[in-house]
């Protein structure tokens, strides 16, 4: 059949009966693809629109890389296709991510960007108005709602920004589709879908793509089918239509990604906009993703800059000698008399000219804003000009009668005829004796923050791997009826009458796509905790990606803000090397606090948070957890947060807080100062040892053993980053006898030293030397045997207790 002459389909491993005919009878079916000379016209339209943008932008700036579309100029209609479709069938609201490639255009064309924005970004004179690195243009996001003009229906198109790492945006994607779905009641994804772009390359060899596809299928995480579309170069320039049938993978990655893939030759617009029709049908009908895979060509080398004969000479000669798609198709139309030559010089003409005047309109624009474009934007919740509406934070303290009353909740079973497992009844049990003398373990401080954030319209979402139970057993945020298969109950989802909805979801084994997925939830509103937890800290390098080139940076290039929060369990505990360490330093080395400078004091535990690009905590007591989560929500602006987890201090007897250190007026302590006989006596301590996270305990029980309580303050450092510059100056000058030591359990180059070392010898002008107490540096982040690690332990608290151990040294 004609039609199916350059569509090809790969669909045989779908074992559904009615997808599979479903599928025949779209194109197996004589006769189906016919199209309106009106329809013909729209698709010309297009390809002119899409063809002479990138024509223009070569004119005006043609040396200039802008990742052109030559070669598959088929894009702009194929997405407006899908679009018009997917609005057509109830959507409205499109969430898309994109490569390099044809970028652009994509904005002009199918998300509508007016055009002197674009054409602003190639004025290399313009100054930045907003704060941050910014970002190249063809990384930029954008967030327009408008009619579709097809349907008269309100369609929302934003694209997220990304950055260059290929792929790296498609969690993303799914994660603030997912949560615009949630929080529009949209539980079948008919009112919110995601457009996924691929290059061929970067499809086949991501792994990331394939994470993604595979959280497609888990409730918690699904976005109820993407369309997903691949700007196929990688064959090259052919004349065999055939070529179009065959997979251009090296895999067989219908089967691998449990999609559809319809291949589609680029070079016939009528066949491109059947499939692309087919495939939004595909996903209103049954909810699942779709492959479009638009085998095309490339015009010009990687970008504009190359030359691509250099390595593919003959192909290129053949691509040279390869007729435009648009002229191609304005001369069949004008074959059958659809269009005349005139009209479709006509319609080049227009085009021309609106690219022109918006040419002329952005010389006019002094400064160039990033904030135009945002993919996220917050109505509400910053000041008409973006600014957050205060510089201060309340108190994160909360009533005693709400703290009982969730401490009541989380150690009992809120439905009735339900049973739990012997041993929960246990945790529960004790759970509620530690509640009755007004005392919190790990468990219930984290209980007790998410419980009253959700009172105040909070939603919460905890995600990663075995979360729900918590990979230590010390959760149990869902209970599991042992005699009902699959009944389950989530206490803290009966908390209160009108609280918001809990979510805690156990992910799929992966982090660099669940922490991208996670991100992207927590995109679409600030008003929500979103919370992933590592297995062990260690595991986060998997998702670096998403670390480094979103949360670190992300403010900085695309000046959207993001509250999330990532669990990392870490601590040395005789594990071994790879359950020991969620590698602190990195982070730290990525904060943007200068450790050279004293900063000005005025309201500056707030201000320092809002000019930072992320908070980095290590808190040693439940209270101060419960204060720094509920601290996340009460801010007046979004940071990520970062929080090394504790492990043994799960169970630890004395990480207990009471009640009082939670009640209103109390809040998270960036410091813990020493509070024992040493700090009665100030003038008389001799060292001081600062130290963060679980090495406080045992630098408590080694100075009780020792009997040195009155010669040793320590004071705990709980938040890293950004840096408590103004509470630890005020240590330093409480105890002008001692000598100062840094003591970590890590390793010397990793950990915290690094960090700390410069900014402690800031805060105190360089007085006094910063000694080390920790163990050597090594490759690994610890031990696997258990008495070296014991062994390495006891030297270093020789070290840190010894007062003549620095005796000598300068
Ligand atoms: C993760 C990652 N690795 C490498 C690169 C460098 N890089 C940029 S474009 C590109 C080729 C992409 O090929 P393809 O996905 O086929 O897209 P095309 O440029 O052909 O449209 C590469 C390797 C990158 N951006 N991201
Ligand atoms: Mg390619």
């Amino acid at each position: 059949m004609a039609y199916c002459q350059h569509i090809g389909v790969e669909f045989m491993f779908i074992n559904d009966l009615e997808q599979c005919q479903w599928i025949r009878q779209k194109f197996e079916t004589p006769g189906v693809m016919q199209f309106t000379n009106e329809e013909k016209r729209t698709l010309l339209a297009r390809l002119v629109r899409s063809t002479r943008f990138e024509e223009f932008l070569h004119r005006k700036w043609s040396s200039e890389k802008r990742f052109g579309l030559e070669g598959c100029e088929v894009l702009i209609p194929a997405l407006k296709t899908i679009i018009d479709k997917s609005s057509q069938k109830g959507v409205d609201y499109v969430i898309m991510g994109m490569p390099h490639r044809g970028r652009l255009n994509v904005l002009a064309n199918v998300i509508r960007k007016e055009l002197e924005q674009i054409f602003c970004q190639f004025d290399s004179k313009l100054e930045a108005a907003d704060e941050g690195s910014g970002d190249v243009k063809y990384h930029l996001g954008m967030y327009h709602r408008r009619i579709n003009r097809v349907t008269d229906r309100t369609i929302t198109l934003s694209l997220v920004a990304n950055p260059s790492h290929l792929e790296a945006s498609n969690p993303v994607v799914q994660g603030k589709t997912k949560a615009e779905q949630f929080y529009c009641g949209d539980t079948e994804g008919k009112k919110v879908m995601s457009i996924l772009l691929h290059g061929d390359a970067a499809f086949a060899g991501q792994g990331i793509v394939y994470e993604t596809f595979h959280l497609s299928d888990l409730p918690s995480y699904t976005t109820h089918g993407t369309v997903h579309v691949v700007v196929n170069n990688q064959i090259g320039f052919t004349t065999d239509p055939r070529m179009a049938r065959s997979s251009p993978y090296p895999t067989d990655v219908a089967r691998v990604v449990n999609a559809p893939i319809f291949h589609v030759n680029a070079d016939d617009p009528e066949a491109v906009v059947y499939v692309c029709n087919v495939a939004a049908e595909w996903r209103s009908t049954f909810h699942k993703d779709v492959v479009v895979d638009l085998v095309c060509y490339r015009r010009n080398g990687h970008n504009e800059m190359d030359e691509p004969m250099f390595t593919q000479p003959l192909m290129y000669k053949q691509i040279r000698k390869q007729k435009p798609v648009l002229q191609k198709y304005a001369e069949t139309l004008v074959s059958q008399g659809v269009v005349n030559q005139p009209e479709y010089e006509e319609e080049i003409s227009k085009y021309d000219k609106i690219c022109e005047e918006a040419l002329a309109r952005s010389k006019d624009e002094k400064i160039l804003h990033i904030k135009h474009w945002l993919d996220s934007p917050w109505p509400g919740f910053f000041t008409l000009d973006g600014q957050p509406r205060s510089m201060t934070c309340p108190s994160t303290g909360l009533n005693e009668e709400d703290l009982a009353h969730i401490g009541k909740v989380a150690s009992s079973v809120p439905v009735e005829n339900f049973t739990i497992h012997g041993g929960l009844s246990r945790i529960l049990k004790t759970r509620g004796e530690l509640v009755n003398n007004r005392t919190v373990d790990w468990a219930l401080a984290e209980y007790m923050a998410f419980g009253s954030l959700l009172k105040e319209g909070i939603h919460i979402r905890l995600s990663g791997q075995d979360v729900e139970r918590g990979t230590f057993s010390h959760r149990h945020h869902v209970l599991h009826d042992q005699n009902v298969d699959k009944r389950t109950c989530i206490p803290m989802n009966h908390l209160w009458p009108n609280q918001a909805p809990y979510t805690v979801c156990n992910s799929s084994l992966s982090e660099y796509g669940v922490l991208g997925f996670e991100l992207g939830f927590a995109m679409a509103s600030p008003n929500a905790l979103v919370v992933w937890e590592a297995q062990f800290g260690d595991f986060h390098n998997t998702a670096q990606c998403i670390i480094d080139q979103f949360i670190c940076s992300g403010q900085a290039k695309w000046v959207r803000q993001n509250g999330i929060v990532l669990l990392l369990p870490h601590g040395m505990e005789g594990m071994g090397p790879e359950h020991s360490s969620a590698r602190p330093e990195r982070f730290l080395q990525m904060c943007n606090d200068d450790p050279d400078v004293f900063p000005k004091l005025d309201d500056f535990d707030v201000r320092q948070l809002y000019d930072c690009n992320w908070i980095v905590v290590n808190c040693s007591t439940p209270a101060n957890f419960f204060h720094v989560v509920r601290r996340q929500i009460l801010l007046p602006f979004r940071k990520p947060l970062i929080v090394f987890t504790p492990k043994s201090l799960l169970r630890h007897p004395e990480a207990r807080s009471s009640f009082d250190d939670m009640l209103p007026g109390t809040h998270f302590q960036r410091v813990i100062p020493e509070n024992g006989p040493a700090a009665q006596n100030p003038e008389g301590v001799k060292r001081v040892l600062f130290c963060t996270g679980k090495i406080y305990y045992e630098l408590t029980r080694e100075r009780k053993t020792r009997e040195m309580e009155a010669d040793v303050a320590i004071t705990r450092v709980e938040q890293l980053s950004p840096f408590p510059f103004d509470l630890l100056l005020k240590e330093f000058h409480k105890y002008p006898n001692a000598d100062l030591v840094w003591c970590q359990e890590e390793h010397k180059n990793q950990g915290y030293y690094d960090y700390v070392k410069p900014r402690l010898r800031t805060t105190i002008d360089r007085a006094k030397p910063v000694w080390y107490a920790g163990r050597e540096p090594a490759a690994a982040p610890a031990t696997g045997n258990k008495k070296n690690h014991l062994t390495e332990l006891q030297r270093f608290l020789d070290t840190a207790f010894n007062l003549d151990s620095f005796k000598g040294l300068s």
